[in-house]
């Protein structure tokens, strides 16, 4: 475990602040760890996804609260009003293979090389902190496809010839678990490619056995009119006379998910790719499999895909009963996104807190990130039965990249970082957020070529050229690496941090007020630890006084880990230096 090794690297002082004593690592001077903790990790339930609302933190919380919770899962345990929600959490990095690392040259990332940055993620080593420590990998589509993205899908059981074989991708999945990362993939059920065999032979003939696996206006008795629900304006394509639904692109016809061939033949390729050694799945557009368009949160609706979803994790259980699931739920409503938690999913992405994250940040502002979330996930247990973990993020593949949001500005993006990293739930970190890639729409710009070097040596993928991101000096791992300052090591030492302490991991979360609008602070509790983590998110030394009459009396008298030297606690007065979390316990 990690304890151990702490011992070794940390000498307690008189005043009981810590130092770096053998060898110490450049980027072990900001984290000061000045008491080492019990080894106690809580094997609980969870907490999890929510909606974060800057301007309105009680919203869909409040307004849902009294939905009746429906029936627990089985073996789920019911969350008691006042039980700690506590669950295990994990690091997830997003890659897009096509632009992650090359092995052979032809400028397209690939498995091989991917396997080789492995290492730069993490070593499997808890002794060494040169990795970035995180546990988890979610692959976007590694399908065969005609597009450069993959989420049109040509081949559920294969794997994409410019990615390698399948016996590259095997391999790539024992060296990810040997590291102690798990791997999701993105599976892709709403629609599949235009191309897709299905669909040609469906569209070729309409006596075809595949006919019924699309939707079909005339056929299917759908009138011709209404507006896509994923923003892209008609969804129906006109094909010989025929209407076919494409509620994203003409490219990507929508499953018919009515026909109970096309629910088997989903799960099995789930089933599929779990007997590969896949650990779970990201579900892409997991609200649109049935909808009635524009008006998609129809609680029908949600209804009907709930139970797709229950029926899809219920076929995974024959396989593998913990694989992990987490949807693309993209929506502001918790009550909506906590509909799927109910025996379905086990996460749905936290696209508001996202938002608010950003614009706290941006803003210098606390934004009441602690009670929405506190709230939320009240609501989310009780759906879930407390088997839940929230899915956090900043930004996405869909989304401009987080450095373009905050136009530059290191000591915002770092106290992003921060805020994401200290907070419950499995957070996800897009690759490049860790370096500070830029990026804006249109979407292969904010998918561009994750930049290792300055000058384009050790695996570099050129598939597309790098408008936001190259030649800009100090922008590649490389250069980042050995600088203590740098947003890759503000990174590394948050997520070891995360790693190192029970209740930053695996903790649920209780608001802390204080009187300063510059601080967000928080406390995050397992049934054996609670510790306040508060982030001075401006750029002036701030001072705040601690209440002990805030959560529930519990007392907080230890600096346990800084992110920057000179935060000092005297008496039940906290001075946190500008842009710095501080942890106490
Ligand atoms: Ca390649
Ligand atoms: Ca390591
Ligand atoms: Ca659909």
């Amino acid at each position: 475990m990690l304890i151990p090794s702490l011992l070794r690297r940390f000498q307690l002082r008189q005043n009981g602040s810590a130092v770096p004593t053998l060898q110490p690592h450049p980027m072990r001077f900001l984290i000061v760890l000045m008491v080492l903790l019990p080894m106690l990790l809580a094997g609980c339930t969870s907490t999890s996804d929510s909606n974060g609302s800057a301007t309105e933190p009680t919203g869909n919380t409040n307004d849902t609260a009294t939905i009746p919770s429906p029936n627990a899962p089985e073996g789920g345990k019911a969350a008691a009003p006042d039980a700690v929600d506590s669950q295990p959490s994990t690091v997830f990095y997003e890659i897009f293979v096509r632009s992650f690392a090359d092995s052979n040259g032809d400028g397209i990332g690939d498995f091989k090389g991917l396997i080789s940055k492995l290492d730069y993620l993490n070593d499997g080593n808890p002794e060494t902190d040169s990795d970035l420590g995180i546990g988890g990998i979610w692959l976007m589509p590694i399908n065969p496809s005609p597009s450069y993205h993959g989420y049109d899908v040509t081949n559920y059981r294969d794997i994409h010839p410019d990615y390698g074989t399948m016996d590259d991708f095997r391999t790539f999945l024992n060296e990810a678990h040997k590291r102690g990362i798990k791997v999701i993939m993105d599976l892709v059920v709403n629609h599949t490619s235009k191309e897709h065999p299905w669909f040609t032979e469906a569209a070729a003939d309409p006596n075809s056995p595949y006919r019924d696996w699309y939707v079909w206006a005339e056929e299917q008795g759908r009138k011709v009119s209404g507006t896509s629900a994923a923003g892209s304006g008609n969804p129906w394509h006109n094909l010989n006379g025929s209407h076919y639904l494409g509620i994203f692109w003409e490219g990507m016809p929508d499953l018919n998910l009515d026909n109970p061939e096309v629910r088997n033949e989903m799960i099995k390729t789930g089933q599929f790719w779990l007997e590969q050694g896949v650990d779970g799945f990201r579900l892409d557009a997991a609200k649109h499999i049935y909808e009635d368009l524009l008006t998609d949160k129809s609680q029908e609706t949600t209804n009907k895909n709930v139970a797709w979803w229950q029926e899809f994790r219920s076929g995974l259980n024959e396989v593998k009963p913990d694989a992990y699931l987490v949807g693309e739920i993209w929506d502001p409503s918790a009550a909506l996104i906590s509909s799927y938690l109910d025996r379905a999913l086990d996460s749905g992405f936290n696209f508001s807190l996202a938002e608010t994250i950003l614009s706290s940040v941006k803003n210098e502002k606390d934004a009441n990130i602690p009670y929405t979330l506190e709230r939320t996930h009240k609501l989310y247990s009780e759906k879930s039965g407390g088997s839940f973990v929230d899915a956090t993020f900043l930004t996405n593949h869909d989304q401009n990249r987080v450095m373009t949001q905050l136009e530059g500005d290191v000591p915002h993006a770092k106290m992003a970082a921060s805020l994401l990293l200290t907070l419950p739930g499995n957070p996800f970190i897009y690759y490049g957020e860790e370096i500070g890639m830029f990026g804006a729409k249109p979407d292969e710009l904010i998918r561009e070529p994750m930049r290792w070097t300055p000058d384009d040596s050790e695996g570099q993928t050129t598939w597309e050229p790098a408008v936001n991101n190259a030649g800009i000096q100090g922008l590649s791992v490389s250069e980042q690496t050995g600088d203590p300052t740098s947003l890759l090591s503000h990174y590394r030492q948050l997520i070891r941090m995360r790693n190192e302490i029970p209740a930053l991991k695996d903790g649920a979360i209780q608001e802390y007020a204080t009187d300063q609008p510059g601080i967000t602070a928080f406390v995050r509790l397992t049934e054996e630890q609670a510790v306040l983590v508060a982030h001075n998110l401006t750029g002036h030394e701030l001072t705040v006084s601690l209440d002990p009459n805030q959560a529930d009396g519990k007392s907080f008298t230890k600096l346990l880990a800084q992110t920057s030297e000179g935060a000092s606690l005297s008496g039940n007065t906290l001075t946190l230096p500008a842009y710095s979390t501080a942890v106490l316990e």
